[in-house]
């Protein structure tokens, strides 16, 4: 007999299940594997309680590469002003995956307390331009308000190595007690505490806590995808229906950049991005 649960955390080939409040641990099936098929943590699945493996595999509202998630709501882009410095670029690339993926995206920004205050203005400037495209904006300082936000989703967590996602995890719950670690300035590089992709069920919202990345491709997307995920761009009225916003030729979309409308690093990015797609 096949039971049903969650995959709530995977440690190389061992996939923990949470049937009501029994955990088991399980192996993938062989299948899967001949398939190129991954189960993730936040994937709904029938086990063989017997022989301990994961038998199948409900079809996913979504799923990332990067963090490996599944059936997710919302994504945290968990983004630091400093150590590491702040990088607009992959956070462009992170909100475009999330939207295409059809899943929220909601920035959390955080090291407040690194940076001056001259620093602060010109940050406040380009976030609430984000918040005026759709993208809520908060601050790790701010958890409590985030928490309330977060009631009743499915929740990941992203972004670079050291940015403090293990640190807001634990913010919400103190007794997860995630290991979080200082990044190496020695090498100038971070390097990964976060091992294990986890799903931790809090109050009344769940929450995977995954290891950052510090680069991210955007092979697998079309160019029509990687446009749509710009919010601010889909109901502009160029001239040409398929306008790509690259020539300035009645695009109204480039007469916004020019105003001062868009933020440039915005579109800088965009056409990095069209550049990166398949
Ligand atoms: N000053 C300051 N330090 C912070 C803040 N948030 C997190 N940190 C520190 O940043 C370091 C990295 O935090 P982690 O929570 O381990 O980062 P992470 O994103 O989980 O990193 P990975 O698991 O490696 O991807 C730790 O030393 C934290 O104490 C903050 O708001 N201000
Ligand atoms: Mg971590
Ligand atoms: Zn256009």
């Amino acid at each position: 007999m096949l039971k049903e649960g969650l995959i709530v955390k995977i440690n190389s080939d061992t996939f923990t299940i949470k049937m009501g409040d029994v955990y088991l641990d399980t192996k993938s099936r062989g299948k899967f594997r001949h398939q190129k098929f991954k189960p993730l943590v936040g994937d709904h699945v029938k086990v063989n309680e017997e022989e301990k493996v994961i038998e199948e595999v409900s079809p996913r509202k979504n799923a990332l590469d990067r963090p490996p998630v599944a059936n997710i709501d919302i994504a945290l882009i968990v983004t630091s002003l400093k150590k590491p410095d702040l990088n607009l670029t992959l956070l462009d690339k992170l909100i475009s995956i999330i939207t295409i993926n059809k899943i929220k995206p909601v920035i959390v920004l955080t090291k407040l307390d690194l940076v001056d205050s001259k620093e602060l203005k010109d940050l406040t400037n380009i976030f609430s331009y984000y918040e005026k495209i759709g993208i809520p904006v908060f601050t790790n300082q701010k958890w409590k308000k985030l928490k309330k936000y977060l009631k009743g989703q499915i929740v990941t967590v992203c972004g670079q190595t050291g940015a403090g996602k293990s640190t807001l995890i634990n913010y919400f719950d103190q007794n997860l007690n995630l290991k979080t670690d200082e990044i190496s300035l020695s090498l100038n590089r971070g390097k990964h505490t976060t091992r294990i992709v986890e799903l931790f069920p809090l109050d009344d919202f769940y929450i995977v806590d995954t290891p950052g990345f510090s680069a991210i491709s955007l092979k697998n997307y079309s160019e029509e995808e990687i446009k749509n995920s710009f919010n601010e761009f889909t109901n502009a009225h160029c001239k040409f229906k398929d306008c790509n916003h690259i020539k300035t030729k009645d695009c109204e979309v480039i007469a916004k950049l020019n105003k001062g409308l868009i933020l440039e690093s915005r579109y800088e990015n965009y056409q990095r991005f069209l550049k990166e797609a398949k």
